[in-house]
């Protein structure tokens, strides 16, 4: 047995950007974490640098290498290259299941000790994860294993992705009521409107929006709220009675409506930060509203045969147990509830109800959060597993 395990210094991060931003948007979390808290060279391949300069406004496009805060970023254009061993890192991360190129794995099989390879999944609350965390799957040709790693709720799983400063920048940012004013009102929110309930919306374009605008306009307390570029473009149009351009802005009954531009992702957590309610979607932005520790509605990433129902039931079941308007509520959201409420009377009952248990959320959100945090997050657990194998392949040869 091992007495110290060895310390990973490189690792490379395989991001393919399938639809959306959220592969980016976890992968480039997390090469800035590994970087900056665990000091370890990270390069970044990257196939779609439009994409991810809308989440990070200082990638540079049509350039195949660049450094962008500490981490070098590689424009991933095909399948083709030819590496040799010196170019591989001792941790080769493969973000759900992308094909790396196969002279990179060739390469990998040559190196001494092997690369720890790891094929990082995506979120869910279902019990199956635990059982399929860090299996190992044997190359079917070549000397070389891949671990699967799963993000997850429990401390059998790898955890969720958070940086070690994040709580203390969330408590100040919200703590200092005139910044959190300020930085709403770049978005046009008047002082007037922050005494409304605050929410904001990203889903998918099949989210039942409308109906929603429905029932905030005709209830009795004033909400604002505010809407990126290019998220519900035509339940949005169709309220504003215009293009839902950055700026764009309109009141009808109790609800006011702002569009946003897209903004990068530090200023994106700075808005779940000074919301009330936060509707959000897919995996990253899904974890961040729960780092914000307001009470936040899940848009789950639709998938065929409807699995993201069992995945989404996963979740509510193990977050809101002791809040069943935001389970009804999300799962209405997610058209999976549609009998009983498919009506604008049945809307207006389900938000009311939710309404009402917002400000409870928002107290239970805090004891999720610590319950989180007895995780471990995803980045440290990540490391430490890959320094365990890296460890016992190294004894191995000795
Ligand atoms: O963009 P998404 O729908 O990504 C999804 C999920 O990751 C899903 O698991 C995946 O399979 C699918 O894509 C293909 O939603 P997500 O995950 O919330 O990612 C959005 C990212 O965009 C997140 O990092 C936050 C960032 N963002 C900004 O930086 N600025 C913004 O204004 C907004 C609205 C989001």
């Amino acid at each position: 047995m091992s007495l110290h395990t060895i310390r990973p210094t490189s690792l490379v991060i395989f991001c393919k950007v399938v639809d959306n931003y959220g592969d980016i948007g976890i992968c480039w979390r997390l090469a800035r974490q590994l970087q900056h808290e665990h000091g370890i060279d990270v390069t970044l391949w990257i196939d779609d640098l439009r994409t991810f300069r809308r989440i990070c406004p200082e990638v540079l496009l049509d350039t195949e290498m660049q450094v962008v805060a500490g981490v070098a970023v590689r424009h991933w254009r095909d399948q083709e290259g030819v590496f040799v061993t010196d170019d591989i890192a001792d941790i080769v991360i493969e973000f759900f299941g992308c094909d790396i190129p196969p002279g990179y794995v060739a390469a990998m099989a040559q190196c001494e000790p092997r690369p720890v390879w790891i094929n990082l999944e995506g979120l869910s609350a279902e019990e199956w994860v635990e059982g399929c965390h860090t299996l190992p799957s044997s190359h079917p040709r070549l000397p070389i294993t891949k671990y699967f790693f799963f993000p997850g709720f429990t401390a059998r799983t790898g955890g969720l992705l958070r940086e070690s400063g994040l709580g203390e920048q969330r408590r100040q940012f919200q703590s200092d009521r005139d910044g959190v004013a300020a930085f709403l009102a770049q978005f046009g929110v008047t002082p007037a409107e922050m005494a409304s309930l605050k929410v904001s919306l990203f889903c998918y374009p099949h989210a039942p929006v409308s109906e929603l605008f429905a029932a905030w306009q005709r209830g009795g307390a004033p909400i604002t709220c505010l809407v990126p570029e290019g998220v519900a473009v035509e339940p949005v149009r169709a309220f504003l009675g215009t293009d839902p351009k950055p700026g764009a802005t309109r009141t009808q009954g109790a609800l006011r409506l702002h569009v946003l531009p897209f903004v990068p992702q530090p200023d994106y957590d700075r808005l779940l930060w000074a919301c009330d309610l936060n509707f959000v979607r897919g995996e990253d932005s899904f974890v961040r509203a729960q780092w914000a520790c307001k009470p936040f509605v899940w848009h789950i990433y639709p998938q065929d045969k409807n699995l993201h129902h069992v995945k989404l039931r996963a979740f509510l079941q193990c977050y809101s147990s002791g809040a069943e308007s935001l389970a009804a509520f999300s799962l209405r959201w997610n058209g999976v509830t549609v009998e009983a409420t498919q009506d604008q009377a049945g809307w207006r009952v389900l938000w009311s109800q939710f309404q009402a248990d917002v400000p409870k959320i928002a107290q239970d959100s805090a004891d999720w959060e610590q319950k989180m945090l007895e995780n471990g997050d995803l980045a440290s657990n990540l490391v430490k597993f890959a320094g365990s194998i890296r460890s016992a392949a190294t004894e191995n040869k000795v």
